[in-house]
């Protein structure tokens, strides 16, 4: 399998942990957005990535389509449960951290990548609050060592690569207010399946 994109966007991270935590061999294709973008249309016409490309060609796109894949192909060691409350709990803690990593993402663009001058500082504010205020309910959901069931589960990777980002591009939005996801973001790191993932640019 080969896996479109850096890991420096979140989306693709996100897949990159669920690969290696499965130990699914992958080779990456780091293709930027920024200035790989006729290479990544090949793979999704609207530029985005991830995709990950099948052993057999197929190419699959979005980074939760991707993931439903390849928790069918885990089986019983797919880190979302396969129906029922938990699966519940686990899904809708995911959208908490997705919600919260496209609105950092949606921060990072307003505030870092637009021309001088065609900032909106509003909807940037707006932006980084929703962003804050999912980081905040991810933080008040972390009582002990993972976010949902006691256990590493999709919820937590989720959150993991929505932290880093933050921690990388905008740290301001997050240092000293979330610590106990903080301390997820080092334990996690700390394995190495997933330690591998990090992007090192
Ligand atoms: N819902 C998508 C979001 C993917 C996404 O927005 N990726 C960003 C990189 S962080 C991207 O490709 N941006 C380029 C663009 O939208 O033009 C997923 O989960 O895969």
């Amino acid at each position: 399998m080969q896996l479109v994109g850096r890991t420096l966007s979140p989306f693709v991270r996100r897949v990159a942990v669920t690969l290696s935590v499965y130990g699914m061999p992958f080779e990456s294709l780091p293709l930027s957005t920024v200035s790989d973008g006729d290479a990544i249309r090949g793979y999704n016409p609207v530029g985005r990535v991830p995709s990950l490309i099948l052993d057999g060609g197929e190419v699959l796109i979005d980074s939760s389509a991707i993931i439903d894949h390849l928790d069918e192909v885990a089986g019983a060691a797919a880190l979302t449960p396969r129906a029922g409350a938990e699966r519940r709990q686990v899904l809708r803690t995911v959208q908490l951290a997705l919600g919260a990593t496209e609105k950092s993402v949606a921060a990072y663009y307003e505030g870092q990548r637009r021309p001088e001058g065609l900032t909106w500082p509003e909807g940037l504010a707006n932006l980084e609050a929703q962003a804050a205020a999912g980081y905040a309910a991810l933080e008040a959901m972390l009582t002990g060592d993972f976010l949902c069931l006691g256990r590493l589960t999709q919820a937590d990777v989720t959150a993991l690569f929505g932290h880093d980002f933050v921690a990388r591009v905008m740290p301001g939005l997050i240092e000293g207010r979330f610590p106990r996801l903080t301390a997820l973001s080092a334990r996690l790191n700390a394995d190495p399946r997933i330690a591998a993932t990090a992007f090192k640019g």
